[in-house]
């Protein structure tokens, strides 16, 4: 129940601002307040809306050097190892954010890393989620859980077997595979995880709510995925160019010959009509050590996606 946790603890927070005006911060061995009270709304909206944008659940904090502090569970994170031991010369590096190190902020682990739209006048982000599966097996995700029964009632009441709806819970395993299952992941390899639209487009196109992303069909994806890039007044012929700029680096990538890519997102962000893209999240992205081992679906994600937008 650790994002139940991250989260009550985010809310926590931000109901009580006092916490936040005398909270100290442990940053390259000094400790410094990074919040005082009139800026911790600001920072905590700047917080939400880039959480939200990125499709994150909650656990980013972000730092008065401008830097993000991602929330970080040593036992089920390979994310540190993964971006330290990328090496800087490798074609993939551009696409990373920059990771600062592990930070100890009062008991809580965080990742320092670059904040990939510190620069950004306007941005809009997209959170595309690549892979045709999206997590690991793992035994800690077979607890039976009351709290995703009640997620995935939600999102399609006729998937419950009636085990399930007996004991009205299911594992996150089984829920995990579900999200997979009811939404683009499965078939194609990519699912949109997250939009936030900047203020100037949110006044033509809406953002879906988070449960019609989770159910949203491969057209209506790549509908929204249009609204995107129109509404950013992108050109298809650059979004193109850049992926395709992208799929040659993680083929180039030295790196990706022998590590894979589990659960991770392609960050679309749209600014000034310009276009990045970046990838995040690689808390199960890992070293494979055999051939059998490995799974290379989120490649076919990407070339599905372009090959999608191309027609
Ligand atoms: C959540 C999503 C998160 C996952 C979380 C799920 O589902 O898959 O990635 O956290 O698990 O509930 P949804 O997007 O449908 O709301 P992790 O990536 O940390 O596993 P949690 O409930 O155990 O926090």
């Amino acid at each position: 129940m650790k994002g139940a946790s991250d989260k009550t603890k985010l809310k926590d927070m931000r109901q009580d601002s006092s916490t936040y005006r005398k909270r100290k911060i442990k940053i390259d061995g000094a400790k410094e307040t990074i919040f005082k009270k009139r800026k911790i709304r600001t920072r905590m909206s700047d917080l939400e809306s880039f959480a939200g944008a990125a499709g994150h659940s909650g656990g980013i904090l972000k730092a008065k050097n401008g830097h993000l502090l991602k929330i970080f569970h040593e036992e089920n994170s390979n994310e540190p190892e993964f971006l330290s031991n990328l090496p800087s010369d490798d074609p993939l590096r551009p696409y990373t954010a920059e990771f600062y190190g592990i930070r100890e902020i009062s008991g809580s682990k965080y990742l320092e890393l670059e904040n990939l739209t510190e620069d950004c006048q306007s941005p809009s982000v997209m959170d595309i989620k690549l892979g045709k599966k999206t997590f690991i097996h793992d035994p800690k995700n077979n607890a039976e859980r009351a709290d995703l029964f009640s997620k995935m009632q939600k999102l399609d009441p006729t998937s419950l077997t009636p085990e399930e709806l007996s004991s009205g819970t299911v594992t996150k395993s089984r829920y995990l595979q579900f999200r997979d299952d009811l939404s683009t992941t499965s078939m194609y390899g990519f699912r949109i995880e997250g939009i936030s639209f900047s203020k100037d487009v949110e006044s033509t196109f809406q953002k879906p709510e988070k449960i019609e992303l989770q159910r949203m069909s491969k057209d209506s994806a790549l509908e929204n995925f249009g609204k995107f890039v129109d509404g950013n007044k992108l050109e298809k012929s650059e979004v193109l160019e850049k992926l395709k700029n992208l799929r040659q680096a993680v083929t180039d990538s030295s790196y990706l010959k022998n590590h894979q890519l589990i659960g991770c997102s392609l960050l679309f962000i749209a600014d000034s009509q310009t276009l990045r893209l970046k990838l995040i999240d690689f808390a199960k992205s890992k070293k494979f050590e055999s051939e059998e081992e490995k799974d290379d679906s989120w490649r076919t994600g990407l070339d599905n996606l372009i090959s999608e937008i191309e027609q």
